[in-house]
């Protein structure tokens, strides 16, 4: 906590006043504290001009001593503040030597060196080293590191730090030790240590020019078994990037470790990735086939940093998308070539137009190059991550893929071993490809999600397509110019067959028209195919071409957009009706038409006809109004599922029965497909309380192999007032009781159960011993699953689902601000929504802006109290 909050900009950027050319560290970890001993060969920056003091970040510990060149300081030659350490006149060249004490034990932050269970670990992104010792905590100061770690051996018998382990050997008083030298420079920001009594799974990998990689995975020991499909993601992403970029990996070793409490995903570390036990533990029994798809396509991300973000790193954190855009962007393709292409863009799609237009359009809207910031750990967005990815693929398409190769090769051999900005990214892109990027850099400037609005019209057998663009204004930025957008667009004839190869028009003008001439009758148009720009496409075809588009598309994301168009049609009439009080809307015929044609017809890829089938989730739905009446929507979309599962429950019946499993359980598209369908089936069944459904349901989660199935058994249950929903979650809560990922599942399921009383619920469960209020991911199950997964329960009437929420945020950001800020992220629109429930949001917004907050916490809570 700070009272006084400084906002830092990227105007402001000035190169680093001295350079570090080494570091040295020594951690002397004992029970109660561990002692840090920093040695830095420190030079002035030719080619700064501040003069004085040189400023070294650091917080929440304790100054032992102080040195120049073996010279210990006295209290007048530097200056102690709580957050740095100011050294007066500091010569040309000189050792700092620092010797500091922190508290991992303590330390809940989960920043900096912490404790997880068994094991203590670090994390430094974005400026968690300043709390291990004083150092220009920025990325632009990069080092060679070396790094002792000290310890209990039997208490700690794995030490581990970035690099090759170089030395080690026991100590006195049942201790030991170990040495690292990593040698590439590097921010401190990738420093990682580790220490503790772990379990490893091994393998290695050979490199294409023959080096062999030394692989381990290490965890809590009994969880082994559980790191399998972590390992084989490494070495299929290991591969994909020798195919695809002819990026070998650099070092002997590639280390991972999984641990139980951790702020993120995971952590990209040289060398030794930190990561979530959620995003590597994966097991036929206790992972659903969405955890397997996440473990492999995160363990790839962490993976493919070691060049987009390691080799070549970011000059400030303004910067941070040039290695996390682009690293999303690796891993979606990397996603995209492990099978059904199709499907695995569209959920893509999805991401962005259910959690990044909303960001887009709320208080939080922020270029994917931020301008200013307080707090950067509040920057790790869905805006810099998913919408920085779609931007480096609007790149790739203009280039075409292997010019696209060629110019990530080109800038990761220009800046190799530099910490670079956007700019620079931009400019090797310019140079490999020949592009012209003038105008498309506003992408990266300016907030907001552009409309792209689509008019046709016919005449003479000639098309005139016209597409014009508008952004609306975001918060600080008003007036918008024109992005350079392309829109790949195909025509289709009557009967649905190709009528033009598709072409990709690029709207740089607020207004442009294109002419197709030669046909017989009007042709149909598929617009935005395989989301070629990040926009908001708005464009009102008849539900007649849009059902012609259903069936025919030969773009599986236009296919699937043509559905959701359809469904969303009728949803957005109901929903209007309803908050007038008039009488429902029901679907057109023509709607039931097109599903009826989609499963006689259905497409090959199984998951494709199930992601056809999902209705527009409630997000979707929301990002059609201006004032967001979850009820309403809520309502809306249950009455359209019913209607939907009341005219096809026979089709749903009997595809529930050609989808049940047949063999054991195995993650591969075919599979994963066939359980998505069957879920889907049941989830419809459901909807309409078919008859002996929940006894279906029931036996599915007795018999199941695995954990998709029980969970698809489960949320079948879910909001059923059945005694067999009670049995099966009493039961699934005894037999995972040792598996805290799995009772997470239970925490949610919970947690997301449409009940008057959800409220109450969720205070019961956060009053259960089975609730560890110190795990982020015990909290993001049980609070994240409420406000965010269960809309109606979090926006009751009576503001008691808001008030839980400011109540748990007020409670966690005295531990952990950066989770705690990341939940009041979820009351900041509340303009988004009708009166009724925006006054709930607005009351819990005031009632933490009134308390003592941290800076991360008070930075969102006044983005949303903002004029
Ligand atoms: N660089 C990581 C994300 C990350 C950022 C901050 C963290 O601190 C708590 C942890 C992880 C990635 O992109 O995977
Ligand atoms: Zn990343």
């Amino acid at each position: 906590m700070s009272g006084n909050p400084q906002r830092k900009y990227r105007a402001d950027y000035a190169v680093p006043a001295y350079l570090v050319d080494t570091v040295d560290l020594d951690f002397d970890i004992r029970d109660d504290h561990t002692t840090v001993r920093a040695v830095y060969a420190v030079r002035r920056n030719p080619e700064s001009t501040a003069t004085q003091q040189w400023q070294l970040d650091g917080r929440e510990m304790r100054l032992v001593s102080v040195a120049i060149d073996d010279r210990e300081l006295a209290e007048n030659e530097y200056e102690l503040r709580d957050d740095a350490l100011l050294i007066n006149n500091p010569p040309e060249q000189f050792t700092l030597t620092i010797e500091n004490s922190i508290d991992p034990e303590h330390n809940l932050s989960l920043e900096g060196f912490y404790r997880s269970g068994d094991i203590l670990c670090s994390q430094c992104e974005a400026n968690g080293f300043s709390r291990i010792t004083y150092f220009p905590d920025r990325p632009d100061v990069m080092a060679r590191y070396t790094t002792r770690i000290s310890a209990d051996a039997k208490r700690y018998p794995v030490l581990l730090a970035n690099g090759n382990c170089v030395d080690s050997g026991a100590l006195d008083g049942g201790r030991h030790y170990a040495v690292f030298e990593d040698p590439f420079d590097k921010p401190c920001y990738l420093f990682a240590i580790v220490a503790g009594d772990l379990g490893m799974i091994r393998d290695s990998y050979t490199t294409g020019s023959g080096r062999n990689v030394d692989l381990r995975l290490y965890t809590e020991h009994g969880n082994e078994d559980q790191c399998d499909h972590a390992m084989a993601s490494l070495k299929q992403a290991m591969a994909w990037d020798e195919d695809t970029y002819g990026l070998e990996y650099d070092l002997d070793s590639y280390v991972t470790v999984a641990v139980g409490s951790f702020n993120m995903g995971a952590m990209e570390n040289k060398g030794l990735n930190v990561f979530n036990t959620a995003c590597i533990f994966a097991r036929a029994d206790t992972a659903t086939d969405a955890d397997f798809a996440l473990v492999r396509d995160v363990v790839a991300h962490e993976y493919f940093h070691n060049y987009t973000g390691n080799r070549v790193t970011c000059r400030d954190w303004f910067q941070l998308s040039l290695k996390e855009g682009l690293t999303v962007y690796r891993e979606h393709q990397f996603a995209i070539d492990q099978g059904s292409p199709g499907v695995t863009r569209i959920r893509q799609v999805r991401t962005m137009r259910e959690i990044q237009f909303p960001e887009d359009g709320g208080p939080r809207a922020h270029p994917v190059r931020p301008e200013s910031y307080v707090e950067m750990n509040n920057f790790y967005t869905i805006t810099v991550y998913e919408k920085g990815a779609e931007v480096i693929h609007m790149i790739a398409q203009m280039a075409g893929r292997d010019a696209f190769i060629e110019a990530v090769c080109h800038y990761l051999d220009k800046h190799d071993g530099q910490a670079v900005t956007i700019e620079d990214f931009a400019v090797a892109m310019e140079e490999s490809t020949g592009l012209d990027l003038g105008q498309f850099r506003r992408w990266y400037a300016q907030a907001g999600t552009p409309r792209v609005r689509v008019a046709t019209s016919f005449d003479d057998g000639q098309l005139a397509l016209t597409l014009s663009q508008h952004t609306p204004a975001t918060p600080g930025q008003s007036d918008k110019v024109d992005f350079d957008i392309p829109v790949e667009i195909a025509l289709f004839d009557g009967e649905g067959q190709p009528a033009r190869e598709p072409e990709v028009l690029r709207l740089t003008e607020t207004q442009q028209t294109w002419t197709f001439d030669g046909f017989s009758t009007e042709p149909t148009v598929s617009a935005l195919r395989g989301f070629t720009a990040p926009v908001r496409l708005e464009y009102e075809q008849s539900d007649a071409a849009l059902a012609r588009l259903m069936a025919h598309d030969s773009d599986p994301v236009c296919r699937w957009d043509a559905a959701q168009a359809l469904y969303l049609k009728t949803l957005v009439a109901d929903v209007a009706a309803r908050r007038e009080s008039a009488a429902p809307v029901e679907a057109p015929g023509l709607l039931f038409d097109a599903i009826a044609t989609l499963l006689d017809d259905p497409p090959q890829d199984r998951e494709l006809l199930a992601e056809m089938l999902t209705l527009p989730s409630e997000a979707m739905i929301g990002e059609q109004f201006d004032a967001i009446d979850v009820f309403a929507i809520d309502a809306a979309r249950t009455a359209l599922k019913q209607a939907i599962a009341h005219r096809f429950a026979a089709r749903f019946e009997s595809l529930a029965d050609d989808h049940a499993a047949r063999d054991a359980y195995a993650f591969n598209v075919e599979e994963a497909g066939r359980r998505r369908v069957f879920a889907l089936a049941l989830d419809y069944l459901a909807a309409i309380d078919a008859p002996g459904i929940a006894a279906r349901a029931a036996s599915l989660y007795d018999a199941a192999d695995n954990m998709t199935d029980r969970m698809a058994a489960l949320e079948t249950l879910r909001d059923m007032d059945d005694p067999e929903r009670d049995r099966v979650l009493d039961d699934f809560a005894q037999v995972w009781a040792d598996y805290p990922l799995v009772m997470d599942k239970w925490l949610r399921l919970q947690a997301m159960t449409r009940r008057d009383d959800s409220v109450e619920r969720v205070r019961t469960l956060l009053a259960d011993e089975r609730f560890d209020f110190t795990n982020p991911n015990r909290i993001r199950a049980l609070l994240g699953g409420f406000a965010r997964g269960n809309r109606p329960g979090f926006h009751r009437a009576d503001g008691a689902g808001h008030a839980l929420v400011a109540d748990e945020i007020l409670r966690l950001d005295a531990l952990n601000p950066q989770l705690a800020a990341a939940l009041a992220g979820i009351l900041a629109p509340w303009r988004r929504h009708v009166a009724s429930q925006a006054d709930g949001m607005y009351a819990a917004l005031e009632r933490l802006s009134a308390a003592e907050l941290s800076d991360n916490t008070r930075e969102i809570v006044d983005a949303g109290l903002e004029r």
